[in-house]
């Protein structure tokens, strides 16, 4: 062992450009079978009054390559470091990736415009549970259990007796007996009924109710607001039809179509259609009565009867249909990105 060995092992550390590389230097000069390491086992075989002298030298070779070794180390640990950051760096003044955008679903942009149409007219616009019980869903609205009428509307029953409502009207009890009149409100939501589907018809779809109750109400107002709404979605020149109908919860009772102009009637040689919207009527009195009984067992005053209102129900899938050209019901509710897709990004 002589100052050669410890420049060649100097030399050795200084060139690793690794830490792999430095571990080899390392092992071959002070690992356990190392040069250095070696050399001071041999200390013992040497005359005693030479080893102190011999026993220094290696120790001070020891140490210059130990301290190469952890210069070297710190260097490269540094570069490996100074590597990484660089490649792992970020400019954030680049620009962002653009994320998918969602759209509003056709039928949420037709409750759009209905509501808009309703809150310049003054209406409130609620919601309510989509888990009815029996009361509110028929009987209050004047369908006992042995009428007729309860066959229209398969029901889905739950366990417990309550069901999934039918149609929107239990919101029309709901709100009268927590609200005096007079008062003017649109009700949206889903509704559910077990019937078969097909093109026009779902299980689930929603419904637009509205329910209106003063002093006075009378048919002529029922029909202006049906009018004011069929301007509204098709334009000042849009008319309405009215066709005596049959409700159990109005007196009298009737069903409404708008009139669809077809934007390209000129190309296709369909000018329009009439569009059978929903139902609609004066309030029957037994509806009034029915709220101001479930009102007296809450403890709150008896202030329907002798009220006058009208009343309506129509379902936005029927307007979603023909605004965007959607010729299956079931698409609004398969999930299949091809159709929702295209209404992605935009919000109008
Ligand atoms: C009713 O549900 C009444 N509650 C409406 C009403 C309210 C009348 C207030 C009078 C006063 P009807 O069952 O006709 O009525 O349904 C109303 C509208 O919901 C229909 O005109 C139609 O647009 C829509 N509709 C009914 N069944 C389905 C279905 N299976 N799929 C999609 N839309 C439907």
């Amino acid at each position: 062992m002589t100052e050669n060995h410890q420049e060649e092992a100097v030399a050795a550390i200084t060139q690793a450009d690794t830490l792999d590389g430095l571990q080899a230097v390392k092992t071959r000069y002070v690992g356990k079978s190392g040069l250095v390491t070696r050399e001071l086992g041999a200390l013992g075989k040497l005359p005693p009054k030479e080893r102190k002298a011999r026993g220094a030298q290696i120790n001070a070779v020891r140490q210059a390559i130990d301290a190469a070794l952890t210069e070297r180390e710190s260097t490269l640990k540094r570069t490996a470091l100074d590597a990484r950051l660089a490649s792992e760096a970020i400019d954030v003044t680049l620009p962002g990736l653009p994320l998918p955008a969602g759209g509003l679903h056709p039928i949420n942009r037709v409750y759009d415009d209905l509501t808009r149409i309703y809150e310049r007219l003054g209406y409130a616009v609620i919601e309510g549970p989509e888990v009815e019980d029996e009361h509110h869903n028929f009987e209050a609205l004047n369908v006992p259990w042995y009428h007729p009428a309860r066959d229209l509307q398969d029901t889905f029953w739950l366990e417990d007796g309550r069901l999934l409502r039918t149609h929107t009207s239990p919101m029309q009890i709901r709100y009268m007996v927590d609200h005096e009149p007079a008062l003017k409100i649109v009700v949206r939501g889903k509704v559910y009924r077990y019937e078969a589907t097909d093109a026009t018809h779902e299980a689930m779809f929603h419904q637009l109710e509205g329910l209106v109750v003063g002093d006075g109400i009378s048919m002529a107002d029922l029909k202006g607001t049906i009018a004011e709404m069929a301007r509204g979605l098709y334009g000042p020149s849009a008319k309405v039809r009215f066709q005596p109908s049959y409700y159990p919860f109005t007196e009298p009772g009737a069903d409404f179509a708008v009139w669809w102009d077809n934007p390209r009637g000129a190309v296709s040689g369909q000018p329009g259609k009439w569009l059978e919207l929903g139902g609609c009527g004066m309030v029957h009195p037994n509806v009034f009565k029915a709220v101001d009984d479930l009102r007296e067992a809450e403890g709150k005053p008896r202030v329907y009867e002798g009220k006058t209102g009208f009343a309506f129900g129509l379902g936005p899938e029927r307007i979603a249909m023909l605004k965007y050209g959607i010729p299956d019901i079931r698409y609004f509710y398969a999930n299949d990105p091809r159709v929702l897709g295209q209404f992605r990004g935009e919000l109008g």
